[in-house]
């Protein structure tokens, strides 16, 4: 066995008028108790330093003055890395970036128990629009406000532990998973907003939590790894978002799951070889996999 001390740190909202330093005063302190129940890596949500603001239609010059972090860490978030280096324990944080470049990313960094940034991912998968949609009870513009994340689906050693990370919307294509299990990644850390209505059809509100799990739950399964997934839900400014952030094994199971709309923390000692079982044998790849039959999900 090799045991992981894993955690997800679920947040409930995020309010338009709550500021970045009284954030990371709650994610430090899911940060603490996470640690004193026994965690080594500490999985945030997506866009974990504000409200979902997606939902606002605004000139981008705006949101990007507003929501996204030009620097990471930066004076605002520098709490959080001092005590992940005081406490030793890591974490996985999604953030909107203002790369140096000028492009605005949906990003998820992976930091170290030294306080050190060992990963970065930006989204892939943006869903929803970039036009206005007045007549939406409220929008979903990430097509507007990001880029598509232009660092794959790597996967980074970090303290002996094989993370990929993925955000939200990413957790629901296969490919997202098959492609970081392929480069023998072990824990999938992911954190999402899903809002509980669909504004592009009259989706039954239980779909959103169903649709959700059996995504983790079978692409966990299929890969041999383990996946973590941290929510941002309840209501921000009278917008719901769904919980039930969790951890899932390689056998598909769901071994933690928060009970809350609220901060919450959840943690597992993870066995990270129960993993191989799977990669040996039903799921091994080099034995079974027939790539000169799939030609079509690359080429299309
Ligand atoms: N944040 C994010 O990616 N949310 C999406 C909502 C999809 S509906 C436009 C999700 O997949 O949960």
């Amino acid at each position: 066995t090799r045991k992981l001390g894993l955690a997800v740190a679920q947040m409930g909202p995020v309010h338009l008028s709550d500021g970045r330093g009284a954030v990371v005063r709650r994610l430090v302190a899911m940060l603490r108790e996470a640690k004193a129940r026994g965690a080594e890596m500490v999985v945030f949500p997506e866009l974990a330093l504000t409200t979902f603001f997606p939902r606002y239609w605004m000139e981008e010059a705006e949101a990007q003055a507003r929501f996204f972090e030009a620097q990471m860490p930066n004076a605002e978030v520098q709490p959080l890395f001092d005590a992940a280096r005081e406490w030793g324990v890591g974490f996985y944080l999604g953030y909107a970036e203002l790369a140096e470049d000028g492009r605005p990313y949906n990003t998820a960094v992976l930091v170290n128990r030294k306080g050190e940034i060992t990963g970065k991912y930006r989204k892939i998968h943006l869903p929803g629009h970039a036009e206005h949609k007045p007549e939406a009870p409220f929008q979903h513009l990430e097509k507007k406000y990001f880029d598509v994340g232009n660092l794959g689906f790597r996967v980074f050693e970090s303290e002996s532990v094989k993370y990929g990370m993925c955000l939200c919307n990413d957790r629901r294509w296969p490919e997202t998973y098959r492609v970081m299990a392929l480069q023998s990644a072990e824990v999938v850390m992911l954190g999402y907003n899903t809002p509980s209505l669909n504004i592009h059809w009259n989706e039954p509100v239980h779909l959103r939590t169903t649709t959700h799990l059996v995504s983790l739950q079978a692409n966990a399964y299929q890969n041999g790894i383990w996946v973590a997934a941290a929510a941002k839900c309840g209501s921000e400014d009278g917008h719901h978002m769904i919980g039930s952030s969790v951890v899932v094994a390689p056998t598909g199971e769901i071994v933690a799951r928060t009970l809350t709309e609220e901060d919450e923390v959840i943690c597992v000692s993870a066995d990270l070889s129960l993993g191989e079982h799977f990669r040996q044998h039903v799921f091994n790849f080099a034995k079974h996999r027939r790539p000169e039959h799939y030609r079509l999900i690359v080429d299309r």
